[in-house]
């Protein structure tokens, strides 16, 4: 072992240290390289529908994956307590350009926090801002296509911190329609009086009747926080109302139908927010509020290669191609719910406003976690859901399909019929393998079954064959080789 001049280590070693810190992931990690491979091949051959996910472009890859991973900036642009954030200053303030521009917005009435982490984050750091601990929240009950962070708790237990450390009160849908109960909303606000109402979904494929909310918080003289994040690229797009004129608040995901790195941002208003009944008046104070509430009180330093990445997003999201896009997503969406309706299935509402369908197979005798185990081994990935009017939670009758993904590789309308047939034969297949089983045999029992019956996998090899030749001639956006 030879010690260099002063060097408490040997050169050896020392250029191999060098060297590791040079390699490609290829060479430095064959484990995870091998792992991210997999994953690729599974994103390349298989059928993507799950909703919320997204293929981000080769562009908004690289900024993720940039030198803006290493840097420390605690603070805002002209305010850290790092030096050397010149450069992240100015690309935090792009940032925040584009998040206004991309949405039509006026930088004297609305401004944008682009720090947050993810939506979760964002959704808390809100909650935190503007609602006092154990202050009332009203959302979306999740089995009724809310997300786990408007409040979700059960009768036995609160699950979500948001109930935990406010006070939830949940909003439903309608049993039969599927569609918002509105009136039960404004009755249950005007006993609940809440501090914040949240119009948001994770699994509701109807545009939300944002003017109705408006009046409901107004009349209760709360604040209404639209979460977007399923719909903010169809929103950028102009496809689906806005949620702006009537929210006092936004929050949103990036990497859904927006299409960017995983990350959040919450949108604020500011200026004037009502005027008293002597003529005064009262701003807004959300700004400051928000700000705080995300940094320093919730979240410690941006994640500014996530910043790079969302910023390309947004460019991306003003550019005509975006809008043929997200109404590429929407007709896709339309194509899906139809070619499955004509297979005699019955989609929740009837159809779809936006990227999602909710598939109800109550009517054919399965459920969503069956039908989602299958389709899986034919390389179908979708989720499993509740239905409204679903008696638990831990049986969900439904399935949860969206179009963003696909489109995103170029599938088109009659792509998605195509799409429609091969889940329908995944759904068949599942009622074949169940009605091998004793009716009350438990989800264990027919994953058993799916894994070990040899005709069964037989079926599964058959479809999969054929999914996996159809997905995989069209192109995957992103890196070339990761
Ligand atoms: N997991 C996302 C969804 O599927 O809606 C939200 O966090």
């Amino acid at each position: 072992m030879s010690l260099t001049n002063g060097q408490s280590v040997s050169k050896e070693t020392w250029d191999s240290h060098n060297k590791m810190m040079l390699d490609p992931l290829s060479v430095s990690d064959s484990e995870v390289f091998n792992i991210i491979k997999k994953e690729k091949h599974r994103q390349i051959y298989g059928l993507e529908l799950i909703a919320s996910e997204n293929f981000a472009s080769r562009a908004v890859l690289e900024a993720l994956g940039s030198c803006m991973n290493n840097k420390y900036s605690e603070g805002y642009p002209g305010q850290r307590y790092y030096g050397g954030t010149e450069h992240v200053d100015e690309l935090e303030r792009l940032c925040q350009k584009r998040a206004l521009e991309a949405y039509g917005l006026d930088s004297e009435k609305w401004g944008v926090n682009v720090q947050p982490y993810s939506g979760s984050p964002a959704n808390f750091a809100v909650y935190t801002a503007v609602v006092e601990p154990h202050g009332r929240i009203m959302g979306l009950d999740l089995p009724d296509g809310g997300h786990l962070t408007h409040g979700f708790m059960t009768e036995k237990k609160k699950i979500s911190a948001t109930s935990i450390f406010f006070e939830s009160m949940p909003y439903k849908v309608h049993p039969e329609t599927g569609y918002i109960d509105y009136d039960r909303l404004q009755d249950n606000a005007r006993l609940f009086h809440p501090k914040l109402i949240i119009a948001g979904t994770s699994c509701y494929s109807r545009n939300i009747d944002y003017a109705r909310m408006k009046q409901i918080a107004n009349e209760n003289g709360a604040y209404l926080m639209s979460d977007m994040a399923h719909i903010s690229g169809l929103v950028a797009a102009g496809v689906v109302p806005s949620p702006f004129e009537y929210s006092d608040i936004v929050s949103t995901t990036t990497h859904k139908t927006l299409r960017g790195c995983r990350a959040g941002l919450i949108f604020y208003r500011k200026g004037v927010r009502s005027v008293d009944a002597k003529g005064k008046e009262i701003l807004y104070n959300l700004e400051s509020l928000i700000n705080q509430a995300v940094f320093p009180g919730l979240q410690g330093g941006p994640h500014n290669h996530a910043i790079a990445g969302v910023a390309v997003a947004l460019k991306q999201a003003m550019t005509p191609e975006f809008k043929a896009y997200q109404t590429q997503v929407l007709a896709n969406c339309k194509a899906l719910s139809s070619g499955l309706i004509d297979q005699g299935y019955k989609i929740v509402t009837g159809g779809s406003d936006n990227h999602l369908i909710l598939l109800d197979l109550r009517s054919k005798g399965t459920d969503g976690g069956r039908a989602e185990k299958v389709l899986e081994a034919c390389a179908i990935a979708c989720n499993k859901n509740t239905c409204p009017g679903d008696k638990s939670a831990l049986r969900p009758s439904g399935l949860r399909f969206g179009s963003p993904a696909l489109t995103s590789r170029g599938l088109v309308e009659d792509d998605f019929k195509k799409v429609a047939e091969f889940i329908h034969r995944g759904i068949v297949l599942t009622l074949e393998i169940q009605s091998s089983l004793d009716p009350k045999a438990p989800l264990r029992e027919f994953i058993q079954a799916l894994a070990q019956g040899e005709k069964f996998q037989q079926r599964v090899a058959e479809i999969k064959t054929e999914v996996e030749a159809f997905a995989s001639r069209f192109p995957m956006p992103g890196l070339p080789e990761l």
